[in-house]
């Protein structure tokens, strides 16, 4: 029986960067998962009967989210939901999903690589029908719902149990619960040579995965360990936990610091990788070296060809804003379009539909293509092993050809993690401010060129996202970028993007305190970062 509940509206329920992320206990306040849903719901348009992909990275809340979505969709005339056992699907798994079984769209439940646990992160993301993230004509509608919503409508019967496959019903709604991983796996089957990749791994290529105790784990063990052949224990930390083990799941050089250790230390293997808590980012390592995600995605671009997927080449590359510009080179070089669009993987989605772009990439540790719609963690790492097993080079050595042939973007992204908001937002008006007097001025050896603040205007549909970041830009090209992320959930989070782009053959191989030292101290001399927000360091660099 349908029943309608009387609510009333949240003032905050705005998407950000990627879908609605707050606190747990934020989450559970009465109705509030339930007025977001049915804002969803309301908001999105779908044919009378349509199906609908459910899944989540499997963070506490995350079952008990599921739940309430399938049985608000059995309410509001969904024909079908498609769910991920025990309620998980990794984030480009959902995507392909969607795009396989034709839905008008998914809900995705994540808070990515942010902390879980009963005090953790929680969101809530609506993906359209070609798999991608909602563009911001659909967020918005869905923030203007709920600042208007009344009621929301559930059926009374409960859903059906998570864990047991296949087809029942619920009130009028078919719900089918399939395995996360098999069509997933299929998909990467058809994008890379298995086989290659199998025998380079019997030839004694060694690899490690980390998990880090979130939702890849049983993608990883099926496809690293059973399909591909690397022994047991290849993929570690790889059993979902409601709260990662404890740990934050962003696979960077902080959280993901044994991975690091071991790949730097007299035992690594050839090749590590771990992703996030949601299985669309990713973190390369070779034996000896981290690829930076800008010089990954430079890199995965210049050689896609050599997996069978991308043979005839690829169309373009895009890439966001503060990313570096790295991968610029290679579309440069190889004469394909580039394309330049702000933070948030849902501007890649009219590119990739258009068929204008096949590889995309984010500094943010996020790297993808058109298979689907969102970035996709164990795609990059097939694609690297892929690479690896035609090219028979080492990680370090495929980079540094990779540097020779292209110059190198020294690179790095200073993170201001829960800074006091208006200081934060102080500092970005400050900014702005004073962006029109910028240009001609003088810091140290680095004088300005240009100074703006990047807005983006959609190549197919034309619409237009300004404030996307501060960019200033120096003779010679390298730039400081400043921006407050989109996906924090609590106070504000600055981040500084710093780079320099070096062609000479003698100067690829600085430490990057030397190649950044400048430009870092000019970006706390122009963004008054110290003063204005009370620390003299980040606390993430990566
Ligand atoms: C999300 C978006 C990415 C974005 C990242 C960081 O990733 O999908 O496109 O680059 O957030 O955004 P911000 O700098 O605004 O924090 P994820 O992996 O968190 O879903």
């Amino acid at each position: 029986m349908i029943q309608t509940v009387a609510t009333t509206p949240y003032d905050d329920q705005k998407p950000g960067t990627s879908g609605l992320r707050k606190k747990v206990p934020h989450f559970q306040q009465p109705n509030y998962a339930e007025n977001f849903l049915q804002a969803i719901f309301d908001a999105s348009e779908r044919a009378p009967g349509a199906t609908i992909v459910i899944g989540g990275d499997g963070r506490f809340f995350n079952a008990d989210v599921v739940r309430k979505a399938i049985r608000m969709a059995a309410a509001n005339g969904v024909g079908k939901v498609v769910v991920g056992r025990d309620g998980l699907l990794s984030t480009p798994a959902a995507s392909n999903l969607i795009r396989q079984r034709k839905a008008a769209g998914g809900i995705i439940l994540s808070a990515s690589h942010n902390p879980g646990g009963p005090d953790g992160d929680f969101g809530i993301k609506y993906n359209i029908a070609n798999g991608g993230p909602a563009p911001e004509g659909i967020t918005d509608a869905i923030y203007r719902r709920t600042r208007e919503i009344t009621e929301y409508r559930i059926v009374d019967e409960d859903a059906p149990d998570l864990g047991t496959l296949g087809t029942t019903r619920l009130g009028e709604m078919e719900v089918e619960i399939v395995d996360p991983v098999a069509d997933y796996a299929a998909l990467m089957d058809t994008l890379f040579d298995f086989g290659a990749i199998r025998a380079a791994i019997a030839g004694g290529l060694t690899l490690r995965f980390d998990a880090m105790h979130a939702v890849t784990g049983p993608y990883a063990h099926e496809i690293l360990e059973r399909r591909l052949g690397a022994p047991a224990g290849t993929v570690i930390n790889g059993t979902p936990s409601e709260d990662f083990g404890g740990g934050h799941p962003d696979p960077n050089v902080v959280w993901a610091a044994p991975l690091v250790d071991l790949l730097m230390g007299p035992t690594a293997p050839d090749f590590g990788a771990a992703s996030d808590g949601d299985g669309d980012r990713n973190m390369i390592l070779g034996r000896g070296i981290v690829v930076t995600p800008s010089d990954s995605l430079a890199v995965l671009a210049a050689n896609a060809h050599l997996a069978p997927g991308y043979a005839r080449g690829i169309a373009g590359i895009a890439r966001s804003m503060p990313t570096s510009g790295a991968a610029d080179r290679v579309a440069q070089k190889r004469g394909i379009g580039l394309f330049e669009t702000p933070t948030g993987w849902k501007f890649f989605g009219n590119l990739l539909d258009a068929g204008k772009v096949t590889i995309c990439g984010e500094e943010s540790a996020g790297t993808g293509s058109d298979h689907v719609r969102e970035k996709d963690g164990l795609w990059a790492v097939l694609l690297w092993l892929n690479i690896l097993a035609v090219r028979k080079a080492s990680v370090a050595e495929i980079v540094q050809a990779h540097w020779r042939e292209f110059g190198r973007n020294y690179y790095q992204r200073h993170d201001y993690e829960e800074v006091d908001k208006a200081a934060a937002e102080g500092l970005m008006e400050s900014l702005r401010d004073r962006l029109a007097s910028m240009a001609g001025q003088r810091f140290g050896t680095l004088v300005v060129s240009q100074a703006d603040d990047f807005s983006y205007r959609d190549p197919i549909d034309g619409s237009v996202s300004t404030g996307q970041g501060v960019r200033i830009v120096f003779s010679g090209g390298s730039r400081i970028v400043f921006r407050l992320s989109g996906t924090g959930t609590k106070g504000a989070t600055l981040r500084v993007y710093i780079e320099r782009y070096e062609p000479e053959s003698g100067r690829l191989d600085m430490s990057i305190d030397e190649a950044l030292g400048e430009l870092v101290r000019t970006a706390d001399a122009i963004g008054e970062i110290t003063k204005r927000t009370g620390r003299a360091e980040p606390d993430v660099r990566t």
